[in-house]
């Protein structure tokens, strides 16, 4: 008895969910109703040292977080807030060069309830360190003192770069080349997972984290903002994201 009306609510919050959520897409343009890629100053809220580059005979702009100078922290969010309560797939290519042979620090895609200014901590801290309300998502290309190497992606909560849910080493260098990222939400098993591949003909993605999170729970928000963060310190890289979208998972 208390199961079937348990299924019962569960059922109509379902159809008002869905219900609720096709309003929202109609009405407000929708982070998730379509892919979203941000375009003009209009559409991403930049701090810090984040600039949208635009390059002769592209169309769409480049999200350049750090340009290669010492200690440089850049955030870029998009400007419409998101339903950090439901499923979504964000894909992006990002280009991470360092001066020499080294290069710091990373990137992180970060989802927080924070503000569309939000900015973290510089080096090792990656753009998001401080971010309390936060989920990241780092591409960290340089080995701090707590980190398990130099080219590893993790996922942290709270703004906390030193203490990895969970880790995993892409078989491809995150540094000197372009690499493509498909981060995707399950919103009902609150999974959350990653995958890389390089720009090479051919190439096939590697699913790298595969972890429980509850976005919405740990940022506190039910409208947030998603984007990038990213940060240099004693060691420089110049960082860009671009091809950027966010869509709805397939059915
Ligand atoms: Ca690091």
């Amino acid at each position: 008895m208390r199961f079937s009306r348990s299924s019962r609510v569960a059922r109509g919050g379902l159809w008002a969910s869905t219900l609720l959520s096709l309003v929202a897409a109609v009405s407000s343009g929708a982070a998730f109703a379509a892919d979203v890629e941000p375009r003009t100053d209009r559409d991403v809220s930049l701090s810090g040292t984040a600039r949208l580059v635009h390059r002769p005979g592209d169309s769409k702009p480049v999200i350049r977080l750090t340009a290669d100078g010492f200690k440089q922290i850049g955030s870029a969010w998009l400007t419409k807030r998101v339903n950090l309560a439901r499923s979504f797939e964000i894909t992006f290519t990002a280009r991470l060069r360092g001066g020499g042979r080294t290069g710091a620090d990373g990137i992180a895609f970060v989802a927080q309830g924070i503000g569309p200014r939000a900015l973290g901590g510089w080096g090792g801290g990656l753009g998001y360190r401080g971010l309390s309300r936060s989920v990241a998502v780092e591409f960290d290309t340089y080995q701090n003192a707590p980190d398990p190497d130099s080219n590893h992606v993790a996922v942290t909560l709270g703004g906390d770069p030193d203490r990895h849910v969970a880790a995993g080493d892409p078989s491809i260098p995150l540094l000197g080349k372009p690499f493509r990222a498909r981060i995707r939400y399950d919103a009902d098993t609150q999974r959350i997972t990653a995958h890389v591949r390089s720009l090479a003909p051919g190439a096939t993605e590697q699913l790298l984290l595969d972890e429980h999170v509850d976005i919405a729970g740990t940022t506190g928000a039910t409208r947030g903002w998603i984007g990038f963060t990213g940060a240099t310190g004693d060691v420089t890289s110049r960082q860009d994201v671009y091809d950027w979208a966010v869509t709805t998972p397939q059915a």
